[in-house]
């Protein structure tokens, strides 16, 4: 553990939340899809001092002086992010997903663009063309759905409105979408319309690094990710690319995008996909799947709708209708029992976001804290034991002290 002796000198104000922080993630489960528990190696590298260089341009092509040293580490990031996905080429400079996503754009679309993107409420991502992100408000997308019956994407609907629409671009990988994704019939009705394709795999990109589900990088022109979901590194993003669309990627995240790169994180994501390159790293993106899939097993013996009946990857958004409850109620319920997820919306929720219909899971977190098949039973039926006597405050507080002692069993690496 980093030991803040500076900082617990110096602000013991900041210092004192921190603490708070670090013990709720201690003692608490983290069910959120999005999120994970980094290692020390890896929390390290952030706490660097390469936080004090600028360093715009790319290495070999500076305009500050002193950067040998970030353009060595740049560079082991980047050969180590092609290796991850074999992708051709790899910008690792992206400071979070969203940014990533508008380079993208930006580098392969002008503004008012046609586009097909996944609707959010379906599982998609903001920057998947909502009417109040940037990427609806300057380009002109359509969206796809899934279908309300299964839950799946259909790929025939999918042709149907390219074929409609020739959009320029068409975007698949998603935020709350728990099944696999034909990746090359996507890029089969790309090539029938003559669009770009791009998959944004910031959720699943451990499972796709770690060949636990299928790699769109050698399919996909261009391909996004975050680095801090299921690929266990520092907050931020990367992009990837075929060769060809190299200096447009480039020129868009700077100067396009971006200025400096924070060159503390690409140390740390660099260390994360070094980690990720590993045997061991296999291992967990298994056992994520393996949680995921007993957790969506486990909601539907209780009676838990969970939308498309399972799950391929680390996550499902499980309706709470049946329960009486919104996605909102679990979110407030769980958290008094030291159980954090984020609530979610379902295929045509009826409704609002602020308070939808279902709740979002997912097992990075868990599985990385050593949890298996044994423990996510237990997780669930205290899931359901909390949300079917909510009105119980003993009995919330019995499912909280019995959460604290399996967490305090299974610490969390950088705690
Ligand atoms: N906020 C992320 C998630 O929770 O899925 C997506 O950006």
């Amino acid at each position: 553990m980093l030991e803040y002796k500076n900082l617990k000198n110096q602000d013991e104000e900041v210092m004192a939340v921190i603490k708070r922080e670090m013990i709720r993630q201690a003692e608490e489960i983290e069910l959120i899809a999005s999120e994970n528990y980094v290692s020390k190696a890896v929390l390290e590298a952030m706490a660097s001092v390469l936080t004090n260089k600028y360093s715009e341009g790319y290495p070999g092509r500076r305009y500050y002086g002193g950067n040998q040293y970030i353009d060595e580490v740049e560079t082991i990031a980047i050969e180590r992010a092609k290796k991850l996905f074999s992708a051709e080429h790899a910008n690792v400079q992206p400071l979070s997903g969203s940014p990533a996503n508008a380079a993208v754009y930006m580098a392969f679309l002008k503004p008012g663009d046609k586009v097909l993107g996944l609707r959010l409420d379906h599982g998609g991502h903001l920057s998947h063309g909502h009417p109040v992100n940037f990427s609806g408000l300057l380009y002109n997308f359509t969206q796809y759905e899934v279908d309300s019956q299964t839950g799946l994407i259909n790929m025939d609907k999918v042709r149907e409105l390219a074929l409609k629409e020739k959009p320029k671009m068409i975007v698949a990988g998603y935020s709350a979408y728990s099944r696999e994704i034909e990746w090359q019939k996507f890029k089969n009705i790309a090539a029938e319309v003559g669009a770009f394709t791009f998959a944004d795999i910031a959720h699943t990109a451990g499972l796709i690094a770690a060949g636990e589900m299928n790699n769109p990088v050698p399919i996909f022109d261009v391909v996004s990710t975050t680095t801090h979901k299921t690929l266990r590194g520092p907050r931020g993003a990367i992009i990837m690319c075929r060769e060809q669309f190299a200096k447009q990627v480039d020129r868009a995240v700077f100067p396009g995008m971006q200025g400096g790169p924070h060159d503390h994180i690409t140390a740390a994501k660099a260390v994360a996909f070094g980690e990720a390159l590993r045997p061991e790293f296999k291992q967990y993106a298994k056992q994520v799947i393996a949680n995921a899939k007993l957790m969506a097993e486990e909601f539907i013996n209780l009676g838990y709708q969970v939308i498309s009946g399972g799950t391929d990857n680390h996550l499902m958004v499980v309706d709470m209708t049946a329960k009486g409850l919104t996605g909102k109620d679990a979110e407030i319920i769980l958290d008094k029992c030291g159980i954090s997820v984020s609530r979610s919306t379902i295929p045509n929720d009826p409704n609002p976001p602020m308070n939808p219909s279902g709740v979002r899971f997912g097992a990075p977190a868990i599985t990385t804290r050593g949890l298996k098949q044994a423990e996510v039973k237990k997780i669930v039926a205290w899931i359901n034991a909390g949300l079917e006597q909510k009105d119980e405050p003993e009995m919330l507080n019995n499912i909280k002290a019995r959460v604290k002692e399996l967490c305090l069993e299974f610490p969390i690496p950088s705690i």
